[in-house]
């Protein structure tokens, strides 16, 4: 459980380091005050060798960034962080990593501050049908291997939604809307990054199944009318599955399943079983 431990108070997440040493996400943590982007710190230190599981936490960002260079807004008292990770697996299994990060998310707002968190594909965490967590999952590849990955993590944590744009805050919500109270971030990253390191222990392994499993029991809008956007086209149907691939399966009017690898995706009717 999270204990009221806000902005206000020191955020010190190097806290963390101790008790993660023996792990492998978190160890080590590194806290920067600002960032331009947490992902682009990851990626430089991965570029220089950095361990595996290393763990780039910023206070605020000034180039946040979200999918295809979207601007990610990043006010103090959020929680934006980057996960370093090296597994030895195809390419193509690295939106996996986004899905299991999604989970994890979900699952820590649930248990940690009892907020009922849904996944919409293929990277929001959303509570009451708002954003509050966005992940940007960035891959080098060489050949067919994997060099690394980086899972950006950005849970809108102690700010109010005024703290956003305008055109953002119908859309989007943040831990302190939801509680009407600060959370303490060290805790919160603490419990995520634990969770994270269950997960990722079960993703080396190559056993997705169990990971899509919890995945598709988060995402509420599976089996709803959807439309999706990517550059390419506008697919619209029901999102019936998603692949081991984190690729969405639609089921268009005329009955045909369709995989779709990106994009973005609009609830249009959600259906009256879930
Ligand atoms: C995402 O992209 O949702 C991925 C966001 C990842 C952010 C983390 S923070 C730590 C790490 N370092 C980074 O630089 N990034 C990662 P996408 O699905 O493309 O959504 C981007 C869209 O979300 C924007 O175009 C806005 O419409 C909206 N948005 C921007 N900031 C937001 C916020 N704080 N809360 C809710 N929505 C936001």
């Amino acid at each position: 459980m999270c204990v009221n431990m806000g902005r206000n108070r020191a955020y010190q997440p190097f806290k963390v380091r101790e008790d993660l040493q023996k792990r492998i996400i978190g160890s080590p943590t590194l806290y920067f005050r600002e960032l331009p982007s947490t992902n682009d710190m990851a990626k430089e230190l991965a570029l220089r060798g950095v361990r595996e599981g290393t763990v780039v936490v910023a206070r605020t960002q000034n180039k946040g960034r979200g999918r295809q260079e979207r601007k990610w807004i990043s006010p103090e008292g959020g929680l934006w962080l980057s996960i370093l990770l090296r597994p030895r697996t195809n390419p193509k299994h690295a939106p996996v990593l986004t899905l299991l990060a999604s989970v994890a998310v979900a699952k820590t707002l649930n248990r940690s501050f009892q907020l009922k968190s849904e996944i919409k594909w293929p990277n929001d965490v959303l509570v009451n049908m708002k954003k509050i967590c966005g992940i940007l999952t960035e891959t080098r590849t060489k050949r067919e291997t994997l060099e690394f990955a980086v899972v950006g993590i950005g849970i809108n944590a102690n700010f109010a939604v005024d703290a956003l744009p305008a055109h953002l805050r119908d859309s989007s919500t943040t831990l302190q809307e939801e509680l009407k109270r600060e959370v303490e971030r060290e805790t919160l990253l603490h419990d995520l990054l634990l969770e994270i390191e269950s997960s990722y222990k079960v993703f080396v392994k190559g056993q997705f199944t169990h990971i899509l499993d919890e995945w598709r029991g988060l995402a509420t809008f599976l089996g709803a009318e959807v439309e999706v956007e990517s550059h390419r086209e506008k697919v619209e149907g029901r999102a019936v599955n998603i692949d081991s691939y984190g690729a969405l399966i639609v089921k268009l009017r005329n009955g045909t399943l369709r995989r779709v690898l990106s994009g973005d995706l609009r609830i249009i009717e959600k259906s009256e079983s879930r």
